[in-house]
This record gives C-alpha cells, sequence and structure tokens, in this order.
C-alpha cells in the first residue's frame, strides 16, 4: 500500500504561487511538531541511515541529531549499513565532526525511538534489522515501501532530498544552527540535486540560500576537493577503455571495485558525452554487482522503472537516475558474465541498436600499461 505524503509542499507544484512560501512555512511548523510529539518522552534516539550513506543521508542525519539536542536535550546515535566509500563522504565525516556507528555494533533494543533518514522500509537501501519498525521516517525517494506502522511518517518524494526536509524544519520554524550543520546540509542538497539541477523545487532553492549562507566555504571546499587515492584513476582508466556507446546509449564496467559509490561517480562523469541519452555503469564487489543508470530527462524516461527490471526488482531510483544492487549467486559466481547479461538487458530495454556500438576511446584489449 502506498503512503500517503504528510506534506505537499507546494514548491513542486508552482513555486511562484502566491502562498507556496506560507504554505510551506505552515506545514514545517505541522511537521516540527509531529516529531516533537512522537519523540517527547524518550532518552534513547537512533537514526538508521540509507545503505552506503550518501551526503545527503549523512547530512540530514547529523542535522537532526542536533535538532533533537537542541530540543529535546537527546543525545542521538547515527547507525549505518554497507560503508562510506566516497573520499569526499570521508572527507564529510572528518572535518564536520559527524560521528556514525556501524549497524552491527548496535543491539536495537536499546532505543526507544527509531528515526529513518533519506530512505524507508521496503526500499532497497533501507536494511533495518528484522522486525524492527521505525517510528519516524524522512525520507524524499519514490516509495515502494509501507509506512502504515510507522507513526509519523514524513515523506515527501517533490523535495530534492532529505537535507531540505530537515533544513526546513530549522529554517522555518526559526531554530539557528552552527556552521557544521549548515554545511553538512548544503553538501547534502548540492549532492543530490547536481547543485540544484535536478528534482528540484522552489523550496530546495529556499532551504539551500538559507544553510549555505551559514556554511563554511572554506570546508566545504576542502570537501569537495578531498584527495583521491591512486585506486581512482586506476578504476577511471579502466572505465574508459572499456566504454562502449552503443547507438544513444554508454555502458562500461569497472570490474573489481573498491567501494559502491564509484559507478555513481564514473556514470557521473560519462554521461557527458554529448548526444546520448542514457549511461550505465557497473562493477562488482564481494558478491555483489552494483549499477548506476543516468538518462537525459524526457517525458517517457523512467530510468528507476529501467533499474527496476533490468535487476529483477534489485533496483530503483528517480525518472534521470537510477541504481540497482543485484545479488550474484553464491557460487560459481561470474561477475563478468552477469555484467554482460545486464548490458544485454539494459540495452534491450532502453531500446538501443546492438549493432550501432563501438568503443569510446581504445578498444578493450588495446595496449594502454608502460611496459
Ligand atoms: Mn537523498
Amino acid at each position: 500500500m502506498k503512503p500517503s505524503p504528510t506534506n505537499g509542499n507546494g514548491g513542486g507544484t508552482n513555486g511562484a504561487a502566491p502562498g507556496a512560501g506560507r504554505r510551506a512555512h505552515r506545514e514545517a511548523v505541522h511537521n516540527l511538531r509531529r516529531l516533537i510529539d512522537v519523540a517527547r518522552g524518550k532518552r534513547r534516539p537512533l537514526i538508521h541511515l540509507q545503505h552506503n550513506p550518501d551526503p545527503d543521508a549523512l547530512g540530514s542525519a547529523a542535522a537532526l541529531r542536533y535538532l533533537l539536542d537542541r530540543l529535546m536535550g537527546v543525545d542521538a546515535t547515527l547507525a549505518y549499513t554497507g560503508r562510506v566509500g566516497r573520499v569526499e563522504n570521508r572527507a564529510m565525516l572528518r572535518h564536520l565532526d559527524i560521528r556514525i556507528k556501524p549497524s552491527f555494533k548496535i543491539d536495537y533494543a536499546d532505543y526507544d525511538l527509531i528515526v529513518v533518514v533519506d530512505t524507508h522500509p521496503g526500499a532497497g537501501t533501507c536494511r533495518l534489522p528484522e522486525g524492527v519498525v521505525p517510528d519516524v521516517v524522512i525520507d524524499h525517494h519514490p516509495s515502494l515501501g509501507d509506512m502504515d506502522d510507522v507513526a509519523f511518517p514524513y515523506y515527501d518524494p517533490e523535495f530534492g532530498s532529505t537535507s531540505t526536509m530537515v533544513g526546513a524544519l530549522f529554517v522555518e520554524n526559526g531554530i539557528p544552527m552552527d556552521w557544521r550543520i549548515a554545511t553538512a546540509l548544503t553538501y547534502g542538497i548540492r549532492t543530490d540535486t547536481m547543485d540544484l539541477s535536478r528534482g528540484t523545487t522552489p523550496l530546495d532553492e529556499n532551504i539551500f540560500r538559507e544553510v549555505y549562507g551559514h556554511s563554511d566555504k572554506q570546508v566545504l571546499s576542502r570537501i569537495e576537493r578531498a584527495r583521491v587515492p591512486q585506486a581512482y584513476f586506476i578504476t577511471l582508466e579502466r572505465a574508459l577503455r572499456r566504454a562502449q556507446v552503443t547507438d544513444f546509449a554508454l555502458t562500461t564496467y569497472l570490474g573489481e571495485i573498491g567501494h559502491s559509490d564509484a559507478v555513481a561517480e564514473i556514470a557521473d562523469l560519462l554521461f557527458r558525452l554529448e548526444g546520448i541519452k542514457w549511461v550505465m555503469v557497473s562493477g562488482h564487489n564481494g558478491p555483489t554487482l552494483y549499477c548506476s543508470i543516468r538518462a537525459v530527462q524526457s517525458p517517457d524516461v523512467k530510468a528507476g522503472k529501467v533499474a527496476r527490471e533490468i535487476s529483477g526488482g534489485f533496483g530503483g531510483g528517480h525518472d534521470t537516475f537510477a541504481a540497482a544492487q543485484i545479488p550474484l549467486p553464491e557460487h560459481d559466481a561470474d561477475p563478468d558474465a552477469a555484467y554482460e547479461d545486464l548490458r544485454e538487458r539494459f540495452l534491450k530495454e532502453v531500446r538501443a541498436k546492438k549493432t550501432l556500438t563501438r568503443p569510446l576511446t581504445l578498444p578493450p584489449d588495446a595496449k594502454t600499461s608502460v611496459p
């Protein structure tokens, strides 16, 4: 069953409409009151993040922790599954003093308030332990799940990021935040919306302006320009060498990757190629084949649906960007063959003509290493 959105922020329909700002304000006041109602009397809150948390998950969780401390005087624990792979995201944790704990080290029964951010029960990126029902969900991803049992689902896919949703609770209620929180929310909104260029509403812009105004630009730059290990360039070289342009679709395979964020990072880069409509980048880590999809916006383009179809239900996402995490069979797992099958299904799904295939740079067997 589909959850009913708890707020339609209005910005998605028409930000210029008179009263849209007032409506956003009323909704933020209402949502903060509901959060306080659910959190009242609770002493041990736990904030559970999206699997392989991205800056939006990290930023919104850090801000929510700050908000609960400020309003209720309680100290929330941040729990995550997967890993924080991208160097920028690790720099974010370090520079903004965000402390997160691996979920396996946590006994969920020790906590009396469970909040899920930037994902929701039923989504592939929500890895709550079996049987744990959250009290609060704050998320903007298109829903596949059932939130009937959640006391306060603050859920609205119109928003460009979860950081905007948490930011609105501060900004619209006149609650001050320190520069760390402002910087974390700024980076969360920026990365989730590609600098406010995708899936945003006027409200995302308003909240962004506020948090950006309070952020530390030098720290922001240190996060965004974090230095990368040599492995980054090795992966990049492999991505370029193996990339194939098929009709209007670009696909490549990274082979073994150190962390799952690599596929999204490379997909964003390759998406800049002129003339193409689709990008699919894949790589494997242990028994999982990761895949990231980008698409040029068009009325009939649904990247989330493509991700779901080609992964047998292990993927999903938005209209122009999506991802999948496909478990490989335990025995005889052959990630390379699994990628070839995935690519086949992808090209078929987006109707790219396989006969029109050429390498992006060099043929995959070209010698590119120095002897
Ligand atoms: Mn997000």
